[in-house]
């Protein structure tokens, strides 16, 4: 088989990337290792970016976002028992698109699909060679070795995938973080606590209100690094959240379909490239959940290697495949920033002492206060431009 640009995972970084290709005359190839429905089914991010939102619109795949997600012009803070509402809109004149990401891959691979793209899910021991020369990715589908020769690769494939630990050894310089708690997260068949989340610090530890719809509530709290979902049964998940809303509204209980656990870590990987295999998305960099960045993130860097690749193909010119990296890092540098920043203001961390904690009501209070720190959290939550 060949094909122009093989890439690695149907995620949101995968699919996009091909569906931007493509709709500039470009032929790609998915490879995935999970079934259509495990991808489709698998709940993860829920926030969209203003400027995400209108890539999805205007290059064809927002039909339905724009039936069914919900618009947000802000958000709430938590804390000393009351609400703050940061107003987006009125600071920045944006808001942002709670729609599931699982909604975002069904959209992307429906359309794939119509336009004649090839995904081969279930696709298994991907592995590629030749990166500096003429590349090729070998794997196993319908029970047959196959081989897919190709110009350039999207390393698509997340954080635990197989192409960032192709590259050789002493190519890549890792820069991490770990934070010492996690998150406990459900899905309930109930309405949300408010029409837009609430971010809640409180000293029983962090809490986050969100949403996937007016019935399906989405919910997070603060747990500790090591945590086990054994530890946390529905009651004592429903007492946290209660506790942690601090009265401020009533929370309605529903059935919980949905049960996870994720570690904090900050992650990034420069550069984002060796010879002809281009990382995207987590594959690259990955952060806590707590500013919403991942899925933005992915979304960011295939506009940027969509353009890359496009001049490649049809200008024969290569500076913009060269400057990919760099032009990504500035913008993921600026997400890690503020996803970090969000983090250390909300959580409750182990090593912290009372100094800490009236740092950061300090803080907290600054940016409900302050014009200019508002601004500063809006700009940055609704979503920093993509640079080309
Ligand atoms: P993905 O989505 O992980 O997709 C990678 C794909 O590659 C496949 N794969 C392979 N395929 C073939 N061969 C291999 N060897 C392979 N190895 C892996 C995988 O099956 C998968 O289909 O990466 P991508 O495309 O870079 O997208 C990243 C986002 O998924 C991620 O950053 C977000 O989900 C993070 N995130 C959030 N992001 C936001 O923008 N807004 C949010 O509100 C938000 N909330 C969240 C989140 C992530 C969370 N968890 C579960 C970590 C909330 C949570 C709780
Ligand atoms: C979500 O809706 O899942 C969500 C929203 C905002 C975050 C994290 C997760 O910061």
């Amino acid at each position: 088989m060949r094909t122009q640009v093989g890439i690695i995972g149907a995620g949101p970084a995968g699919l996009m990337l091909s569906h931007l290709l493509h709709l500039e005359g470009i032929e790609t190839v998915i490879l995935e290792n999970r079934s259509r429905a495990y991808i489709e089914g698998r709940i993860r991010a829920g926030l969209i970016e203003h400027w995400a939102r209108d890539l999805l619109v205007d290059t064809g795949v927002g039909e339905r976002l724009k039936r069914e997600s919900l618009f947000h012009h802000g958000i709430h803070f938590c804390f000393d028992g009351a609400l703050h509402h940061i107003d987006f809109q009125k600071l920045v004149g944006k808001g942002v698109t709670v729609y599931g990401q699982q909604e975002v891959i069904k959209d992307l691979v429906a359309r794939r699909l119509a336009d004649g793209g090839q995904i081969l899910f279930e696709a298994s021991d991907a592995a590629v060679h030749d990166l500096k020369g003429s590349p090729r990715i070998t794997f196993n589908h319908g029970g047959k070795a196959q081989e897919l020769a190709c110009d350039l690769i999207g390393g698509c494939d997340g954080f635990h995938g197989i192409c960032r630990p192709s590259i050789p050894d002493g190519v890549l310089t890792f820069y991490d973080r770990e934070y010492p708690f996690g998150w406990v997260g459900i899905l309930s068949e109930s309405p949300p606590a408010d029409d837009e989340l609430i971010y809640s610090y409180h000293d029983r530890g962090f809490a986050l209100y969100t949403m996937r719809s007016p019935s399906l509530a989405r919910l997070y709290l603060q747990c500790d690094y090591h945590d086990d979902l054994a530890n946390w049964p529905d009651r004592r998940i429903w007492d946290e959240l209660h506790a942690r809303l601090a009265g401020t509204r009533k929370l309605q209980e529903g059935k919980i379909v949905d049960k996870l656990l994720t570690a904090m870590h900050s992650f990034v990987v420069e550069p984002m490239q060796y010879g002809r295999l281009f990382l995207a998305g987590d594959s690259a960099h990955i952060q806590p959940p707590t500013g919403a960045k991942g899925m933005n993130l992915a979304l960011a860097d295939v506009v940027v290697l969509a353009r890359a690749m496009t001049a490649y193909f049809k200008s024969g010119r290569s500076d913009l495949l060269e400057r990919y990296s760099q032009t990504c890092l500035r913008r993921v540098w600026k997400a890690q920033r503020f996803s970090w920043w969000m983090t250390q203001m909300l959580h409750l961390n182990p090593d912290d002492n009372a100094f800490d904690r009236k740092r950061q009501l300090g803080e907290l209070s600054y940016v409900v206060s302050s014009e200019a720190a508002a601004t500063s959290l809006a700009e940055n939550y609704v979503g920093l431009p993509v640079e080309s």
